[in-house]
């Protein structure tokens, strides 16, 4: 039976050793909880650091150590300290966090800290493989695994692989400053789904794998040479039903079983009746936004001071990477500020701030989102903020205030919060101000409907979203158009091909026998492919034929010493096998004086982009330019020319990053058929990677063998992966001679 394995850094649950023996504690964290429903049915395993050393395990409890994972469904992945310094203090909290949350002055390059990544990685891939069975769903999940589903693609090319990013995609002029940006884009994009928070950290992603990997991305399909890689948002939720339960049973539990907080809270209330409470909670984090929450509400008390006596911060700091300077250095920050701002404000009955740095149980968790009538978020970045959500969930008379920073992933679903910019302390302060003085009935109004709108995007909902997404992939796989050619196809090629009598073979050249180069001029056939064509055209029975969109002086001397037959410019001229070039339509060129001058334009105004211009055609290539300036440039100019040359008798062509402009009427397709008239060839091959092969594929016999080069949107009856696998099938061709 096929199952699901989830990967995360840390293993849903916390294994210490307490006095000689183990001890397990679930994690309460969202990912563990969001993820336990599709864990628990006992078809899934969960991979990742039981969160203590190789060091710290004594070596009589090592196995004792998996099997009390193993218990839980869950696989120990081992890492001594020498490896969560470099992988997880080191490279995941150095230089990815920082750099994907724009604290750039933060990021470090160090290339110690990435070498022990990759290996950190590979060892969770590895993990990963001895589990992995056919048919199996993998699922990776955050920034400290990035490289994770490219590894387990290279060693199982067919596993259905997800990976969730929780924190934000920085944009590409921040990413593009990472010393190891292509390898991280590789590594995600070994996965068939990558999801995000919002969609504004997956258009992140594409534009960065489309400018710095220069793959082209339709919508949010990157098509690689070899598959396709769907990228999607999908806005994590909470358990709601936990959160709201939670707060249920909290407000009929008796005095007696109040918990220390809840007292002193409501010793609180009840001594300043109209006093209120402003709840903050975070991990120490500088992206949660902290000092600058603190900052405000200093200048919220400096502006009005009726608020003195009547109002207290709530601040919950639970520690985190404490191995790390920043993280050191925003703790000192944080108790000056604190210290600093009580000692400014207090009274003899009054502190404005009250400050826990620690973890808490969930129990008073709950007290504080219940007690508190206003909750007071301000990250400077934040992938989603889960605590958004749950404050809101626990209110379940549906009073209560949330200000919430615009920089949370999660202000694009909480709308009826009070959105601020964290960074504009006036804007703070006037929220306050606002939640303050806000109206029970408004109140209600405004959670009632972000409940509604938690309640069905729950956590489940988003796993089970991201499963099904992730699912269909396969399916897509599956429904494919056309045909991988794999060696038994081959073979079935092979055999029509030595059964034939008279076989013709259509080759395209540029993206089918030799990659794409950033100058056309460079893409020169090397001598093992011209040795390649020479001996399959030397065989009487076969003919070969190059046919191309290059101009016919380029393809003539590239091929000057090779006996073939060209077809250059899609087919307005053609090349016999004794050398002889001939004009084989009515083709005119006055037209091309009159439409240059628009296409130059375009190039003066769409840096990277060029004129090539050939004997009766005009093409405009914008490989180089910006993959999104030039396909706004094509449109344009796609337009321009389509409205200038109407009833010119010309056409406009919209290759693969070209727009060529020419006579109607010549295509790769009339081309070719017209090579097989008066011939009975009972072996027809096309192959081609462009948008203009098409017309070959279409228009050649039914049972022709058809090819396209690359996973593409095609009438070919097969498809190749890129040029590598172009020149084997055509080895056998040699072969089979
Ligand atoms: C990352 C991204 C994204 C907090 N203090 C205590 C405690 N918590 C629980 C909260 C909440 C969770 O921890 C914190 O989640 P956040 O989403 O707010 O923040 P990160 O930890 O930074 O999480 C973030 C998230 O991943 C999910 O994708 O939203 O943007 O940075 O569930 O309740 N729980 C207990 N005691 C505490 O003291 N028991």
């Amino acid at each position: 039976m096929s199952k699901t394995i989830i990967i995360s850094n840390r293993l849903p649950l916390q294994i210490s050793i307490s006095e000689d023996h183990l001890e397990v504690t679930p994690s309460v964290g969202g990912l563990a909880t969001g993820l336990k429903s599709f864990h628990k049915d006992g078809d899934s395993i969960w991979i990742g650091w039981p969160g203590m050393t190789e060091e710290e395990i004594p070596e009589n409890l090592k196995n004792k150590v998996q099997q009390k994972a193993r218990e839980e469904n869950c696989v120990a992945v081992h890492l001594n300290a020498n490896e969560i310094d470099g992988f997880y203090y080191g490279f995941s909290n150095r230089t990815i966090w920082p750099l994907f949350h724009y604290f750039m002055e933060y990021t470090e390059s160090d290339d110690d800290y990435w070498h022990t990544y990759k290996e950190v990685n590979q060892k969770y891939a590895d993990e990963i493989l001895k589990h992995y069975k056919e048919g199996d769903v993998i699922w990776v999940h955050d920034y400290q695994l990035l490289l994770v589903p490219n590894m387990v693609r290279e060693q199982a090319p067919d596993a259905i692989i997800g990976f969730f990013n929780h924190i934000p995609f920085p944009s590409y002029e921040v990413f593009r400053t990472l010393p190891w940006r292509d390898e991280v884009l590789q590594g995600m994009l070994g996965a068939d789904l990558i999801g995000f928070h919002t969609y504004d950290y997956e258009r992140h992603f594409l534009s960065s794998v489309s400018r710095i990997l220069r793959h082209q991305v339709d919508f949010n399909q990157i098509t690689l040479p070899d598959r396709i890689v769907k990228v999607d948002s999908f806005p994590m939720g909470i358990d709601y039903k936990k959160f709201e339960q939670a707060a249920l049973d909290h407000y009929e539990s008796t005095s007696a079983d109040q918990s220390e907080l809840q007292k002193r809270l409501d010793h609180h209330l009840e001594s300043t009746p109209d006093a209120k409470l402003i709840l903050s909670i975070d991990r120490l984090d500088y992206t949660k936004g902290i000092a600058h929450r603190i900052r405000a509400y200093e200048y919220f008390l400096d502006k009005n001071p009726e608020y003195i006596e009547k109002v207290r911060l709530v601040m919950l700091a639970v520690p985190s990477r404490s191995n790390v300077p920043q993280y050191r250095r925003l703790k000192r920050e944080i108790d000056e500020l604190v210290g600093r701002i009580n000692g400014k404000f207090s009274t003899v009955s009054w502190t404005p701030i009250w400050y826990f740095y620690r973890s808490m149980p969930f129990e008073n968790l709950i007290d504080l989102y219940t007690t508190c009538e206003i909750a007071l978020l301000t990250p400077i970045r934040d992938g989603m903020n889960l605590v958004a959500k749950e404050y809101i969930a626990t209110r379940t008379d549906h009073t209560g205030v949330l200000i919430l920073s615009e920089m949370a992933g999660a202000a694009h679903e909480m709308n009826e919060a009070l959105i601020i910019n964290p960074n504009n302390f006036e804007q703070v302060a006037e929220a306050l101000k606002t939640a303050f003085e806000m109206p029970k009935e408004e109140q209600i109004e405004r959670n009632k409907m972000l409940q509604k709108r938690l309640r069905r995007y729950s956590v489940e909902k988003w796993a089970g979203d991201f499963m099904k997404s992730l699912r269909s992939t396969k399916e897509n796989r599956e429904s494919f158009q056309s045909i991988k050619i794999n060696s038994e196809i081959t073979q079935e090629i092979m055999t029509k091909f030595q059964q034939a009598e008279r076989r013709i073979l259509f080759i395209d050249y540029d993206g089918t026998l030799v990659n794409f180069t950033d100058k056309p001029e460079n893409a020169r056939p090397d001598a093992d492919l011209k040795e390649l064509i020479r001996d399959l055209n030397a065989d009487d029975k076969t003919d070969v034929i190059l046919i191309s969109g290059r101009d016919k002086d380029t393809l003539g001397t590239w091929w000057k010493d090779v006996p073939v037959e060209l077809i250059s410019e899609h087919g307005v001229w053609m090349r016999q096998i004794d050398g002889e070039w001939e004009l084989s339509e009515n083709v005119k060129s006055e037209w091309m004086d009159a439409v240059r001058p628009v296409i130059e334009n375009f190039v003066d105004r769409t840096p990277g982009t060029f004129i090539e211009e050939k004997n009766y055609s005009l093409a405009w290539h914008y490989r180089k330019a910006d993959p999104e300036l030039g396909e706004i440039r094509a449109n344009e100019l796609s337009t321009t020319l389509k409205e200038l040359i109407s009833n010119r008798g010309l056409s406009v062509l919209e290759g693969n990053k070209v727009l060529e402009i020419k006579s109607s009427g010549v295509n790769k397709g009339k081309a070719s058929t017209k090579k097989l008239v008066g011939k009975d060839y009972d072996f027809i091959f096309a192959i081609g990677d462009d948008w203009t092969d098409e017309y070959m594929f279409e228009d050649l016999p039914e049972d022709s063998v058809t090819v396209k080069v690359g996973i593409k949107k095609t009438s070919a009856r097969y498809y190749v992966e890129g040029t590598l696998k172009v020149r084997t099938l055509l080895e056998n061709f040699r072969k089979n001679n």
